[in-house]
Order: structure tokens, then C-alpha cells, then sequence
């Protein structure tokens, strides 16, 4: 196998997610701010377009992160990031739609459209005029989940899974491009020290942050 890395959130999540298996693969660096993911030979592979991804050893080529969690979890279930149980699996799988589909992909769009649009314009269809309420949608949504994460220590209740890496390396992105976090939300903020104090947290973190102030 091979993973297609690059420096951003989604794929320091798959980092984190593979130090959290203790898994090692071998990996191939793609420029993302120079945009070889957006050429061929990238996307000839994954029309996608965008990292991480996954060679397998048949040659095909697995884009979506979460894609990517459930195939690994499949070869390596040890430890478990997703479940150990159809239940639990079920459980992981719901908590991670709603953090993608209410917080991280509104958020992360927010920042195409405003901080990162001298990045993403040549890439994508860009909507400046909807950045301030798609981050005012991922705020209200973090909120939300506040409210959830009390008396709990993980998003899916005692098990650290899949949704906590993902919402996680979002925030953690968020607060470094103009989407901090509110203070105020005691139970996110003692989730996030939790997620944050594991050692594939700092782990997990590509070189190039210190050089473009960007947590990913
Ligand atoms: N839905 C994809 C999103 C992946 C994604 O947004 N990757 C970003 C890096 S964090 C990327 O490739 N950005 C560069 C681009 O879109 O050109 C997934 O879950 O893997």
C-alpha cells in the first residue's frame, strides 16, 4: 500500500488515524499549494483531486478519508477506531455523517471561499458571498454539539473513534485560518485538551505548519 500525503487537516487525520493503529505504510508527498493534486498524473488516479489517498496492492486507488479509515480498520480492526461491534460501528458511523455533514465540511468550505480563496479559485466553483454564513452554520453546529458532549468524554460517548479525529483536526485547522473556537463551550473545549493530549495529535501535525501558520 501506499498513502498520497500532503499538509492539511484531512490528511493529518489519516496520519493520526494511522499512529493511533501503530500502522506504517509508505507514502508519496503530493504538493497540495502547488496544486499537483489537481493534474495528471494525480488525478488520472483519483478524479477526486484531492488528499489523502490510498494505493492498494492490486493498484487501485482509494480517495475519501473515511474511505480510508474503513478499509485500514478492516485489515488492522486493532485498536479499534470505528467498532468492535456492528452496534458500535453504527454508532461511529452516525456521529461522524453529522460532524462531517453540520461542522467540518461547512467549515472547511468557509475557508475556500474567504481565507483560502486565492488557493481554491482556480480549482473549484468558489462562493465568497456564502463564506461568513457556512463558518456561522459550523459555529451554531459546534454548539450543538456542546450541549451533546456533556458527561461524555468522546464524541461517541467512552470510545475514541473516527469522529473525534476528524472533528478534531477541523477545529484545530479552524482556529489557525480565522474559525476559533468559543471559549465558552466548556465541554468542547475539555474534549478538544483530550483529543489534543494524545500523542498522535501533535504526532499527526505536518512540518509545513510552523511555515504557513496553518494546523493541518
Ligand atoms: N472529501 C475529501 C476531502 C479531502 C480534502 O478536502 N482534502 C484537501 C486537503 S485537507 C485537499 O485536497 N485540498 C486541496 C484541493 O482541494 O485542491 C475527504 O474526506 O478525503
Amino acid at each position: 500500500m501506499k498513502v498520497y500525503d500532503s499538509f492539511g487537516p484531512n490528511p493529518r487525520a489519516l496520519r493520526f488515524f494511522l499512529l493511533a493503529k501503530d500502522m506504517k505504510i509508505p507514502t508519496a508527498t503530493i504538493d497540495l499549494l502547488g496544486a499537483e493534486n489537481r493534474q495528471p498524473p494525480y488525478t488520472d488516479r483519483n478524479p477526486g483531486g484531492q488528499v489523502p489517498a490510498l494505493e492498494l496492492d492490486d493498484g487501485r486507488l482509494i480517495g475519501e478519508t473515511v474511505a480510508i479509515f474503513e478499509y485500514l480498520e478492516e485489515k488492522q480492526p486493532a485498536p479499534p477506531l470505528i467498532g468492535r461491534t456492528p452496534e458500535e460501528r453504527a454508532e461511529t458511523r452516525m456521529w461522524q455523517r453529522r460532524v462531517e455533514l453540520n461542522i467540518t465540511e461547512h467549515l472547511y468550505n468557509g475557508f475556500r471561499y474567504a481565507e483560502g480563496l486565492d488557493l481554491f479559485r482556480s480549482r473549484m466553483r468558489v462562493l465568497p458571498e456564502a463564506a461568513d454564513g457556512l463558518k456561522a452554520i459550523a459555529r451554531d453546529k459546534v454548539a450543538w454539539l456542546d450541549g451533546l458532549l456533556a458527561g461524555k468524554q468522546f464524541i461517541a460517548g467512552e470510545r475514541f473513534t473516527i469522529a473525534d479525529i476528524i472533528l478534531y483536526c477541523a477545529l484545530d485547522f479552524g482556529g489557525s485560518v480565522g474559525q476559533p473556537r468559543d471559549p465558552g463551550l466548556k465541554n468542547i473545549a475539555a474534549w478538544f485538551a483530550r483529543v489534543e493530549g494524545r500523542p498522535s495529535a501533535a504526532a499527526s501535525l505536518h512540518q509545513m505548519s510552523a511555515a504557513t501558520g496553518m494546523r493541518g
